[in-house]
């Protein structure tokens, strides 16, 4: 009698050392996880004003970190041109002196080039600039 009562006590201790043990494991591991991919999600809007003209984009370089949303309001101040960013599916043509407002979300590393894809005189190839994206552990 005294044997089952101690085996059966064994077993209800060793049951509640299990659910502490999975209960530790749920909040540190599961959790924490969660926690950091919630952080690693959470993205901040980056603003630019970008100014299109022959044969140019100002800035050239726009550096970003990996998960940001980019706003760039572009002025175009002459001729049409196009804002072209294949990397991000993006062709947004630049009707004569207009204002456009591109939005994306940068998620991919690396640096890319956006260029104009509408003929807009002798300097036309030279008008490009670069999106550079860096990682969460880059400098
Ligand atoms: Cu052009």
């Amino acid at each position: 009698m005294n044997r089952k009562i101690l085996i059966f006590s064994s077993l209800i201790v060793g049951f509640v050392l299990l659910g502490m043990g999975l209960m530790f494991f749920v909040q540190n591991v599961v959790f924490s996880k969660e926690n950091k991919s919630i952080l690693q999600q959470k993205s901040v809007t980056k603003n630019f004003t970008l100014v299109a003209k022959q044969f140019s984009f100002e800035p050239g370089i726009i550096i970003v970190n990996k998960g940001d949303k980019v706003r760039l309001t572009i002025i175009n101040q002459d001729v049409e041109h196009s804002f072209s960013l294949p990397a991000f599916n993006l062709d947004v043509n630049l009707p004569t002196r207009e204002t456009k407002i591109v939005e994306f979300t940068a998620d991919k590393v690396g640096t890319f080039t956006f260029r104009c894809w509408v003929y807009c005189g002798a300097g036309h190839s030279d008008m490009a600039g670069q999106l550079v994206v860096k990682g969460l552990d880059m400098p």
